[in-house]
Formats: C-alpha cells, structure tokens, sequence
C-alpha cells in the first residue's frame, strides 16, 4: 500500500570504511537504500524487481566505522511497473571521537539525517506475483491506472492550510439548527467571524429571509456585498445549489463575477436524493465559470469524479491551476475513510490542490488527516453542525477555530486570504 515503510538498523565496521578517518563511503548508504527498496518490492510484488534510477541523492553528515545507522523506505506511488520510494538514513548512534578510549560511544540525543534519497524501481508485470488489491485495499484487481494519473504527493514541507468556512448550505433548517444565518446581515456576520477564527474561504449558498433555498443572482449579490464590506475572504458561492434546481438557475451567483465556484463533476445518489450532474451540463456550467472569471473548485464526491475533472481539463474546459475537493461521507457516496483519502490524493497532478470536507461526526477526523496528508480543509455547519457527541456548534466559526488550532498543532499555519489566493493560483488567471 502507497505509504508503506521498511527499516533496517545495523552498525557500521570498519571493512565498511573506505576512507580515510574510518569513514565511510556513501556508496554503502546507498547499498542500504537498495536493501530496502528490495524489502518493499517483495512485500507488494513478491519479486526483488530493480533499480531504475535515483531522482535525487543528497548527503548530509559523515558516517564513521562504529556508527549505528537506521535507514527507512517509504513507497510513495505505484505505476504499472514502476514503484517510486522515498529513503532515509539516520546516524542514532555514534563512536566517541577526539581523544576518549577507542571503545567509547554515544547515543544521539536526536537522531542525525545522514542521507535522503527518492527512486525508482521496476518490477516487470509479468514477474508481479500479487494481485494490485493487496497493496492497493478496495481497488479491483485488474489493470493498473496510467502511470500519468499516479502522481508523488509532494515532498517539500506542506505550508499553510486553506480552509474554507461553508456556512449556510442548501439542506440545513433552523429548525435543525437554530445557528443557521440566513439575511445577507447575518451570512456577513458569520463569515466574518470565521475569517477571525482562520478561514480564507468562504463557500456560499444563499436562502431567501424565510430560509428558503435561492440561487438568485441579486440575493447572492447582497449576500456578497455584505460579506465583502465585513471582510476580505475569497468568496466561493455554490453552483450546485439544491438538489433539483436547474442549471440555468444554479448559475445565478455567477452573475456577481466571483473569484471561485464550485463545479460539481458528477452525479451521485445524496441521500435519498439523486444530485444530477451530466456531462454535458458539468461542461455547461465550466464554461458559465470560465466566462464569468471564476476558477472552479472541483467537487469529487467519487472516485469517477476525479477523473471527470481531469477530463475537463484535458479537453481545455477548465483551466490550470487546479483545485479538487473530496466530499466524503455523503449516504450514496464515497465514504469517509482513511485510505479513501490516501487513494483519491495519488489521483490528482502534483501542481494541483486538494482539500477535504466531510459530512457530519467525520468532519473533524477526515479534514484533520487532510491537514496531516498534506491538502486543505473545509468545515462548518454546511456538512456538520455538532461540535460534539450531540451539542450543537454555535455556528461555523468554532469549527474553523479548531480547525485552525490543530493545523498549528501539526506545524501548518491557516493561510490568510491573500496567502490561499497565491496557493490556489487565483492571481495568475
Ligand atoms: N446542496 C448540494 C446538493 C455545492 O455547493 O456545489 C450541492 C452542494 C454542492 O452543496
Ligand atoms: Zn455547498
């Protein structure tokens, strides 16, 4: 499975020392890096395979006769048959040098990166003894995706997070939750308390004062006018609007000329409904996009979806860069899983974006292993209005704020606006 990891620890001696001092050379490193590579070639394919070649090698620190080393490989995509991996080794032991008796040695406070690696390997098909559906949970067996689509999640540290606040929806009531806004006064507000608590997005649907569900262009108008003179987050209304409304009538807020909007790319059953969205229509409604200026951000709520968008920007109807979202755990969907996540990110080009947004108890898990993936995050009470087993969120900024909070704890500061603007490409359109 992408992201398996093997190690090896062993002690350097002094037939490993080639150089002067008893240091060692690199090239025995790297005759670790292919013992591992080995290791994980057996366990997917139950064949030694080969090197093809190293994509990059760096060097960091010696390593001595006497020196215990740890080094790991970690699978990071599967091709046809191709398995690119990614190699580490770590000094966590060391001789004492400089004057102290031949024998003596430390354990490394903190482990010393000695050297990092990524290559690629190739195990022949017609030596793969093991069916893709063991490495590779819920896949079907059969032939592997084009190599193309497999893509190396990227290995420069993940930055700031981009999370949108979905504050209103199309399917909540008050009556569900009394915390729901619902005049233009009240969305602004709301929008602008999540901007406080972290969000750089704001994904907008709009209802009439009596709560009733609108795409039209002059409510969304108002709403945004409202949102914009409160604060300064990109503004991303719904083009999907209510499950049944029609095309024409879901691109209403396009109107309004905004800096992003959804595209759903494709149909699926949502709940007991059936949200319908054809081919001819997603192409419909990327070109409404294009002309109004927006860029789309891409709605998977299946594995097909994904796919979809990718088509779409094959055929030049929609523009680079690109920008996915994973829906995840609507009833008729893709579920909210782990390694539903794991897949649905090798999928997406490497320059792309990607975020996840998760419907109720799975939004705080899903969005929070987004953030650790890599990818951005949406919340709020459009896909989840509990804060808690059975106590309502006051709204959506709590959720951005917690949002916001574990992004820190994980090292990834909330982006603000102008920041998730440059992230998203949104300046270069
Ligand atoms: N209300 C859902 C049927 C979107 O905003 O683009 C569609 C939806 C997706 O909420
Ligand atoms: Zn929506």
């Amino acid at each position: 499975m992408i992201g398996t990891t093997v190690a090896l620890r062993l002690r350097m001696g002094a037939h490993d020392a080639h150089y002067a001092g008893d240091l060692v050379d690199g090239a025995r490193i790297l005759a670790l890096f292919g013992d591992l590579a080995t290791e994980l070639l057996i366990r997917l394919d139950g064949d030694e395979g080969l090197f093809r070649a190293y994509e990059t090698i760096e060097f960091f620190a010696p390593v001595f006769a006497g020196d215990f080393v740890e080094a790991t490989a970690e699978l990071l995509s599967v091709g046809n048959s191709s398995r690119k991996m990614r190699f580490e080794a770590r000094k966590v032991i060391t001789s004492a040098r400089g004057g102290l008796a031949p024998s003596a040695a430390d354990v490394l406070s903190e482990p010393v990166v000695v050297a990092r690696a990524i290559g690629t390997c190739v195990v022949p098909r017609d030596l793969q003894r093991r069916p893709r559906e063991l490495y590779m949970p819920g896949l079907p067996a059969g032939p592997a995706p084009s190599p193309q689509a497999i893509v190396t999640p990227s290995d420069e540290p993940a930055g700031d997070v981009i999370l949108t606040a979905a504050i209103v929806g199309a399917e909540l009531t008050r009556a569900q939750t009394p915390y729901l806004p619902v005049t233009p006064a009240e969305v602004a507000d709301e929008a602008a308390r999540c901007r406080e608590a972290g969000a750089a997005v704001i994904h907008l649907h709009a209802r009439d004062d009596d709560g009733s569900n609108t795409q039209s262009s002059d409510r969304f108008a108002e709403i945004m006018d409202a949102v914009r003179r409160k604060c300064d987050c990109i503004l991303q209304p719904s083009t999907g609007g209510a499950v049944g409304m029609s095309l024409d009538e879901r691109a209403g807020p396009l109107a309004c000329r905004p800096e992003m909007a959804t595209l759903n790319c494709g149909s699926i059953n949502f709940g007991d409904d059936v949200f319908v969205n054809s081919r001819p229509d997603i192409r419909r409604l990327a070109a409404k996009i294009r002309a109004a200026g927006a860029m789309p951000e891409l709605e998977c709520y299946e594995v097909g979806h994904v796919e979809e968008a990718l088509a779409l920007s094959a055929e030049g109807a929609i523009s680079l860069p690109l920008h996915f979202q994973f829906v995840l755990g609507v009833k008729g969907a893709i579920p909210a899983r782990e390694d539903v996540v794991a897949f649905l990110r090798t999928l997406v080009p490497r320059e792309a974006t990607w975020g996840v947004a998760a419907v109720g108890r799975w939004q705080q898990p899903m969005t929070e292993l987004a953030m650790r993936l890599g990818g951005h995050a949406r919340v709020g009470i459009e896909d989840n209005i509990y804060a808690g087993k059975g106590v309502l969120s006051e709204g959506s900024a709590p959720l951005v704020a917690r949002a916001a909070e574990y992004a820190r704890s994980i090292g990834r500061e909330p982006a603000e606006p102008e920041r998730a603007r440059s992230l998203l490409g949104l300046g270069a359109r």
